[in-house]
């Protein structure tokens, strides 16, 4: 261990892509010629038709980043009560709800794919449920046909966080085909970027207009404001960011496959050192992030423990998704919140770890990690 040098500059956990700039200049070009910045431009409806294709979905509304998405998913779908959702995920998904004066329910999760376990939730329903807001954590798709025929027997909307699902397919579907709506972001730690960005993507060709408009202060035209939107509008310069990187897309996608398989194969035989992998055929990855689970008993020493020794060598992991949202201070007075309510949940967030994961990593970087990583077992 000790012989091994730290690395000469940071690794972080993520690196967005940055496409070529003259690829790049000569879309500001057209949209300096066009002297239009945002509002619905040239270059946002083209996006949008390419993320139709991409994502395999039949309506696409893009907005200026997920959290905004997601709270117009909500205000879309009108909802009024209690939401049931995952503690294991990103601020958003819970903020969002308080935002539109929705109750979280936080419910437990499945080990293997860490998303809300379809098993439990049936137990969190309660005559003022509305919805069940899932989230597709790390890209992993929760199991949506289980959660469709809950929602169905029990008249609940569902909700989809995807901000990790960019790309991902089931049985060759689209995921953002499931359930009513699905979110993605395209922040610029996410695997298809725009810096910052969204979009929601919906079956009910009837809420394109709805959206559209609410991302759009309700205005109809330049008499009529007929609902209380917001702004959420994309605007170009993200549009035209999105258009160059989306070209890149598949090769990063393919770099990050080689990682991931390279990551794998080094941690194979390390007792302790658990990959998150997908190993359904029926699901088309994409390889947003890679999560490993140190179980402290058999390596020998606990998640936080390996978490700073790698900061020693220049390596920032990070701990997606600890703590759990609902350990936050304003949702611990929950019912839901209590530890004995989600005992999978409070001790995945104390093992999960996300290493270094981006296209230009190389991998003999990658050996190096699972070398230092390897070397700390006791
Ligand atoms: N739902 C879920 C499940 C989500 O994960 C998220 C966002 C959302 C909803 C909301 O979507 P958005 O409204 O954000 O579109 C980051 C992101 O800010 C956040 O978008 C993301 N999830 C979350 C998982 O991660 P931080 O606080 O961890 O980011 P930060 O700035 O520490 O970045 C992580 C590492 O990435 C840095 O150490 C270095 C690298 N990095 C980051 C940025 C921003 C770069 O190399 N370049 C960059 O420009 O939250």
């Amino acid at each position: 261990m000790a012989s091994i040098e730290p690395f000469p500059e940071p690794i972080y956990v993520t690196r967005p892509i940055l496409p070529d700039l003259q690829a790049f200049y000569l879309k500001l070009n057209a949209i300096w010629a066009a002297k239009q910045l945002t509002n619905n431009g040239p270059q946002l409806k083209i996006l949008e038709e390419k993320l139709l294709q991409k994502l395999k979905v039949p309506n696409l509304s893009l907005l200026n980043n997920g959290t905004t998405a997601l709270m117009l998913a909500c205000k879309s779908l009108e909802l009024a009560g209690e939401v049931i959702t995952t503690p294991f995920t990103f601020a958003a998904t819970p903020h969002v709800l308080t935002w539109n004066n929705l109750t979280p329910v936080f419910c437990d999760i499945d080990p293997i794919s860490l998303n809300i376990d379809p098993k439990k939730i049936e137990a969190c329903i309660t005559p003022q449920t509305r919805a069940i807001l899932g989230v597709h954590v790390f890209g992993t798709p929760c199991d949506v046909f289980k959660i469709q025929n809950i929602a169905d027997r029990h008249g609940l909307r569902v909700i989809y966080d995807a901000a990790h699902a960019f790309g991902v397919e089931i049985n060759g579907k689209g995921i953002g085909t499931f359930g009513d709506i699905s979110m993605f972001s395209f922040h610029a730690t996410k695997l298809f970027h725009t810096a910052e960005g969204g979009a929601l993507a919906y079956n009910d060709h009837n809420l394109k207009q709805y959206i559209n408009l609410l991302r759009n202060f309700g205005i109809k035209n330049e008499e009529e404001v007929i609902l209380p939107g917001i702004n959420g509008k994309m605007n170009e310069i993200q549009a035209a960011l999105g258009l160059v990187i989306l070209d890149g897309i598949d090769r990063e996608m393919s770099k990050r496959k080689d990682i991931a398989d390279k990551y794998q194969q080094c941690f194979t035989g390390t007792d302790g050192i658990n990959c998150m992998m997908l190993n359904d055929v029926s699901i088309k990855p994409n390889y947003q992030n890679f999560v490993i689970r140190i179980d402290q008993q058999r390596f020998g020493m606990s998640r936080d423990d390996v978490y700073d020794e790698l900061k020693k060598y220049n390596i920032y992991t990070r701990k997606y998704f600890y703590p759990l949202c609902s350990n936050y201070g304003n949702y611990t007075e929950l019912p839901s919140s209590k530890a004995g309510n989600l005992p999978i949940a409070n001790k995945i967030a104390g093992e999960v770890l996300s290493l270094p994961f981006y296209g230009d990593l190389s991998l003999d970087s990658v050996e190096k990690i699972c070398l230092i990583l390897t070397g700390m077992k006791k």
